[in-house]
């Protein structure tokens, strides 16, 4: 029965499902030419700029919990207007200065709008987590329509992300807020901070001894 709200609820949801899985296909490519160049040995790049992309969309659960929150109703027009994470993409690089090159590239598209850019690696949020989080918006051209699509593209290195997804897993299982957990797992991003600008180090020591090799 069609008249059903959680009928109407769920067709909704599943349109979403296709305009923002296009949105993520777009903001995709955009990632992999980019890669692909950076790799190819014949700009500043180096291979493996990007390791991995992850894409996801918003659960239909994490939507309605994120529209409670906001005291907000559920429709399509309103979830459009104030969620700009239902498309996401994960961005995992090797190095932070990738993250930063590609953030400078995709900024130069001119179909590509930057709605916000919040830079949790400059400044890191206090649970110790690091990332650059950009919202985007991009046209996505349907078969009758042209629609401005907002997708939300997180940009971590390798280190940052085992930090992020090893935390995470911890505290969506438990509750560790104030605890003495908290504090070591702060001390913990430091840790693999330090690390990582070591790794850093090594590269750049090894790009200006052998620059024609990397
Ligand atoms: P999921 O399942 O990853 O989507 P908002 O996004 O509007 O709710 P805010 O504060 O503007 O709120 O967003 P923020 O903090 O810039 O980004 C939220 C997302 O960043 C989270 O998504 C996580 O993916 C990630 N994140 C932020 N802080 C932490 C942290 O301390 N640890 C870890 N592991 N990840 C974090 P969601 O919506 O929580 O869930």
């Amino acid at each position: 029965d069609s008249a059903h709200p959680g009928v109407e609820v769920l067709t909704d949801y599943m349109q979403l499902n296709v305009s923002y899985q296009s949105a993520l296909d777009e903001v995709t490519t955009k990632l992999k030419i980019i890669d692909r160049e950076l790799s190819s040995g014949t700009t500043i790049g180096r291979k493996n700029a990007i390791h991995q992309i992850q894409t996801r969309i918003k659960s239909l659960k994490s939507i309605v919990k994120k529209l409670d929150k906001k005291g907000l109703a559920y429709s399509p027009a309103i979830i459009e207007q104030n969620l700009a994470d239902i498309a996401g993409v994960r961005v995992i690089c090797s190095y932070t200065d990738d993250i930063y090159l590609i953030l400078h590239s995709l900024m130069q598209q001119t179909d590509v709008n930057v709605l916000q850019i919040k830079d949790y690696i400059k400044q890191p949020k206090p649970s110790g987590y690091r990332s650059l989080h950009v919202i985007v918006q991009i046209p996505v051209f349907f078969l009758e329509q042209t629609r401005q699509l907002k997708v939300e593209i997180q940009f971590r290195t390798i280190a940052m992300d085992y930090w992020a997804s090893l935390e995470h897993g911890l505290r969506y299982k438990n509750n560790l807020a104030h605890s003495e957990l908290t504090t070591r797992l702060e001390k913990a991003a430091v840790q693999i901070n330090d690390l990582e600008t070591e790794m850093l180090a090594i590269r750049q020591q090894l790009e200006h001894d052998h620059p024609v090799d990397m």
